[in-house]
């Protein structure tokens, strides 16, 4: 794995994240309570040797640069192992932000061109899921194939938005196409049973379905982004035309636990998944294949009186005489009396605030940090260091789908209400 490099896509305009990217880059955004985006991808290319890593963002963060830099220490004494952030920049060559997947690779090329590596493999991420990229390198040398494409069975409903492939019996890419629509899309239907799904299975999923995830050996990667210019996505462009110049592209079979987290209800479903009782579909905790993130030696959580059932609860909170029910609250957070929390995200604060500084700020009238008493809150997200008043009310009462409300801290997708970071909200509202 010494001779694999890694890119992680890091995210574009960061619209379907959006409001969590209002305030940071996208592979900074906090996931379960404790991790961010980021973690997921390079905690899977670490536990599969891969320590020669790149993430590229459309624009840098402090908290980004803050996060990697602190947990991410890969140079052991002989190796030379990192994990690095590359944004987007103008220079005099390239005026312009990444406009795409293969467009952002391109424009950092120079840098990767400098690295002796047989692989590059390519990763998106906003992705929820455990890989083991060693099996899939190790499969894509095998077979001597050009590109090997991770791909996953899915439904019909799923199957549209994504990049969808015929495969011959031997695993070799016959036809791609990149989100096809109507009579397109029914013309992608494959015979999954014969990669090993049980009959009724693969009739359920009849599709198989790129996950954005790409190992190319190394030449040919930037071979095609030389001789296609114009081509800004791998999924539209690069793969389609590699196919076409006759490169031999591979399927590669993956049937397990993934989820593309990249929108905001695809987000909060799967955040909140984790707590489903007594299997989650995704555990954090593997032994074997561990998720890391930074260490911050926060104390334990405490909890004065409260009822909590089917939650996650990150370190340094604090929960007084509260109920939650089906919720993922984050590190340092903090709920007073009488509060009501029912299948919300709370991303907790980057920072405690101590009891004199919380009196004093309600003494001023203005809103300690964390959920304020009496407040109920239902199907919504609460950004970091968040100051939710006294008896608020967020229930998205008149099920609004979605609204821009800035002025007030908040916004709504598809019918979640997303508090936005550092906002406040004043007591009695109700959104
Ligand atoms: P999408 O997910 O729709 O489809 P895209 O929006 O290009 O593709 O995002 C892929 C990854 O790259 C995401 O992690 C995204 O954040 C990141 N990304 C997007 N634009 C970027 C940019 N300008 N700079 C840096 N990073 C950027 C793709 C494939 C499909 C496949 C699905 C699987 O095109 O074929 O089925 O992924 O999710
Ligand atoms: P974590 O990874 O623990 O969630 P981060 O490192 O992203 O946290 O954020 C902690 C940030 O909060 C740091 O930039 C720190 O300087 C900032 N911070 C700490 N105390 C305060 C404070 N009292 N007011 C404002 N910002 C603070």
């Amino acid at each position: 794995m010494k001779r694999v490099l890694a890119i992680i896509l890091g995210g574009g305009a960061g619209t379907r994240l959006f409001p969590l990217t209002k305030m940071r880059a996208k592979p900074a955004v906090p996931l379960a309570g404790k991790y961010r985006l980021i973690d997921i991808p390079v905690s899977n290319c670490i536990n599969s040797g891969i320590t020669q890593i790149y993430v590229l963002t459309q624009f840098n963060s402090a908290s980004l640069n803050r996060h990697i830099s602190q947990t991410y220490n890969l140079s052991t004494g002989f190796g030379q192992g990192f994990v690095e952030v590359l944004a987007a920049q103008q220079t005099p060559d390239s005026p312009s932000w990444f406009e795409g997947t293969a467009d952002a690779v391109r424009k950092y090329e120079w840098l990767f061109q400098e690295w002796d590596v047989d692989e590059v493999v390519i990763l998106s991420g906003d992705q929820l899921y455990r890989m083991d990229y060693q099996l899939f390198v190790e499969e894509h040398r095998r077979s001597g194939a050009d590109l090997t494409v991770a791909a996953l069975p899915v439904d019909s409903e799923q199957a549209e938005g994504f990049g969808l492939m015929h495969a011959d019996a031997d695993g070799w890419i016959t036809k791609f196409r990149e989100k096809p629509k109507g009579e397109a899309l029914t013309e992608m239907r494959v015979d999954t049973g014969g990669m090993g799904l049980s009959a009724e299975d693969a009739a359920k999923r009849p599709y198989l379905a790129s996950m954005g995830i790409y190992v190319f050996k190394r030449d040919v990667l930037f071979k095609l982004l030389a001789e296609n210019p114009e081509a800004t996505d791998f999924g539209k462009e690069i793969i389609p035309t590699a196919l076409q110049d006759g490169k031999k592209l591979r399927s590669y079979f993956f049937d397990d636990y993934w989820e593309d987290i990249g929108t905001i209800r695809a987000f909060y479903e799967a955040n909140l998944a984790l707590t489903a009782q007594p299997h989650p579909p995704f555990s954090f905790y593997d032994k074997q294949f561990p998720i890391y993130t930074r260490h911050r030696y926060l104390p334990p959580s405490k909890l004065q009186d409260a009822q909590v059932t089917e939650s996650i609860i990150g370190e340094g909170s604090l929960l007084k005489a509260c109920s939650i029910h089906r919720c993922v609250l984050g590190v340092r957070s903090r709920i007073e009396n009488e509060v009501v929390l029912q299948d919300t995200l709370v991303m907790g604060s980057d920072y405690f605030e101590s009891g004199e500084e919380r009196e004093l700020l309600l003494e001023r009238g203005g809103i300690p940090m964390g959920v304020g008493r009496g407040t109920t809150v239902r199907r919504a997200i609460l950004d970091k260091n968040v100051r939710i008043g006294a008896n608020v009310t967020i229930v998205n009462k008149d099920h609004v789908e979605e609204a821009d409300r800035p002025e007030h801290g908040f916004y709504i997708r598809n019918g979640i209400v997303v508090v936005v970071k550092n906002a406040s909200i004043a007591d009695g509202m109700t959104i």
